[in-house]
């Protein structure tokens, strides 16, 4: 997978920068090379986890457990206790730490470290925790082959190549930053310039730097187009692309006025990584997330007359299973064996895929960051002023999708059940507006209505 390690795209100095820091894959290799034997000297374990703040290190313990064929879980480094133990017993992960200055123990990192894999293989290369609409968050199984695909079919669409320098500032706990953001680097051979965070004035500065492929997810993309300045500078760039969430048509339209660039969308989830994108060169429409990518076929499952209904699909890049939760796997899938991803599309008449909305309002896409609206309301009720909660997520200009969370509580403040959520998930789930409420509205089987929540006072 990681074709640029093998040498055949030459090396150099700034070949992986993040976050100010660089490397050359050399350097990489010889400190992945490092996390390799270390995991080689665990012994037998079902994976390794490691807290994937935006660093070489990072970097150096995937590319290290590839090479050891160990599967790695990447902790959100700001998870709070509850969410960091969950992650922990859930997948049996052993944490490890990682010295980017440490060498594997022999003097040359070619003679040290494993033989770069280049097969394709069924064995899971990573564990990345994900929300369901209910409940803690589930472990999606990616094998090697998965990714593999993936990655060549984006090359393939996106005409990605060695001759590009990829610029982002995405978190490294998740398919957009990691398996596009760092292994696509590392599978094209092109240039990585990771920003350490998502900023306008970050991505300007790495357009000086060459850049020429920018991945972003909408609120990354709507804060550039309202800096002019920062826009502008990437006009020099070969390709813009949205995703983890639906692009605002007046933030495309902002970018292409501000950039020249008309971005290209693509569609994804955990466990099923891309599948549908744009094309560089291509027609690229507004609201519009492309075509299936290469080996991916959909379907839409609609009503008898209705032209939208939930997007299914098969296909090479789809995950191996929730780890430990066959049931939970076997529901994800149809009867004959399609991926139910829980999004409502409409195909034109062209074959260009369209995202309209989500079959539960238990989703959440917040930041291009996916919630569970379940998770949130568990961490709300261990609080002990809070009697109920409902979450939701109402419609936010910055991050799509804002946090709200309704609760019954007396004593407590608003600010400390956010502080609450932030400190025991992850800051990112932390709801944005807390709301007292006398009862959360329930139907005759008692359960929540939460479409009335917004009708309120
Ligand atoms: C604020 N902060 C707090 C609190 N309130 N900390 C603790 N307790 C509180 N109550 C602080 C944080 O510590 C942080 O501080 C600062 O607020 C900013 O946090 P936040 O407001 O959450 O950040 P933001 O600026 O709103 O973030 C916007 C973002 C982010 C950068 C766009 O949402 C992001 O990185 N999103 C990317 C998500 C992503 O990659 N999704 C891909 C999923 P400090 O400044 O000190 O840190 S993969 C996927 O979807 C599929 C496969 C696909 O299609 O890609
Ligand atoms: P996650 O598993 O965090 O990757 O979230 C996957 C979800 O993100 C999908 O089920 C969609 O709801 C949403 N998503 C990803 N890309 C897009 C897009 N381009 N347009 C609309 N929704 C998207």
């Amino acid at each position: 997978m990681l074709t640029a390690l093998t040498g055949v795209f030459g090396d150099r100095a700034d070949a992986v920068s993040v976050a100010g820091r660089t490397a050359s894959y050399e350097e990489l290799l010889g400190a992945a090379g490092a996390v390799a034997a270390d995991l080689a000297a665990l012994g037998p374990v079902r994976a390794f986890a490691v807290t994937a703040t935006p660093s070489l290190e990072t970097v150096a313990a995937v590319v290290g457990g590839l090479l050891a064929g160990v599967p790695c879980v990447p902790l959100p480094p700001d998870a709070g206790p509850a969410e960091r133990d969950h992650i922990l017993r859930d997948s049996g992960a052993r944490p490890i730490d990682v010295d980017f200055a440490r060498r594997a123990p022999a003097a040359s990192a070619a003679t040290a470290v494993p033989a770069v894999p280049a097969a394709v293989s069924e064995e899971p290369a990573l564990i990345l925790y994900t929300s369901g609409t209910a409940g803690a968050p589930k472990g999606v199984v990616l094998s090697t082959a998965a990714i593999t695909a993936d990655l060549d079919a984006l090359a393939d669409a996106w005409e990605w190549s060695a001759q590009d320098t990829l610029v982002h500032g995405l978190p490294l706990f998740h398919v957009h930053g990691l398996v596009l953001g760092v292994l696509g680097a590392l599978r094209t051979g092109s240039r990585l310039v990771h920003t350490g965070r998502p900023t306008p004035e970050a991505y300007a500065q790495a357009a000086a730097a060459g850049g020429s492929l920018y991945f972003g997810v909408p609120t990354v993309w709507s804060r550039i187009a309202a800096a002019p300045q920062a826009a502008a500078a990437l006009a020099g760039a070969r390709l813009l692309v949205s995703g983890s969430a639906a692009l605002p048509t007046p933030v495309f339209r902002d970018l292409e006025r501000l950039t020249g660039h008309r971005p290209v969308e693509r569609y994804g989830m955990t466990e099923t990584l891309i599948t549908v994108s744009g094309r560089a060169g291509g027609e690229v429409r507004p609201g519009a997330v492309g075509t299936p990518l290469t080996g991916i076929r959909t379907r839409i499952a609609a009503e008898p007359g209705a032209e939208i209904g939930e997007l299914q699909l098969v296909g090479p890049t789809l995950f191996s299973g929730y780890l430990g939760r066959p049931e939970a796997t076997a529901a994800a899938f149809t009867e004959d064996g399609w991926f139910r991803t829980g999004d409502i599309a409409a195909v034109d008449g062209d074959g260009v895929h369209r995202i309209v909305g989500r079959a539960s309002t238990d989703m959440i896409k917040s930041g291009g960051y996916r919630i569970g609206a379940g998770e949130i309301e568990n961490a709300l009720l261990d609080h002990p002023r809070v009697q109920e909660a409902a979450v939701i997520g109402v419609p936010d200009a910055d991050l799509g999708e804002r946090i709200v969370a309704f609760v019954v509580a007396e004593g407590v403040t608003g600010a400390e059940l956010t502080d609450f959520v932030a400190t025991h998930l992850s800051v990112h789930k932390r709801p944005r507006e807390v709301r007292f409420i006398a009862a959360v509205p329930r139907n005759a089987m008692g359960k929540p209505q939460k479409r009335l929540l917004l009708d309120g006072p």
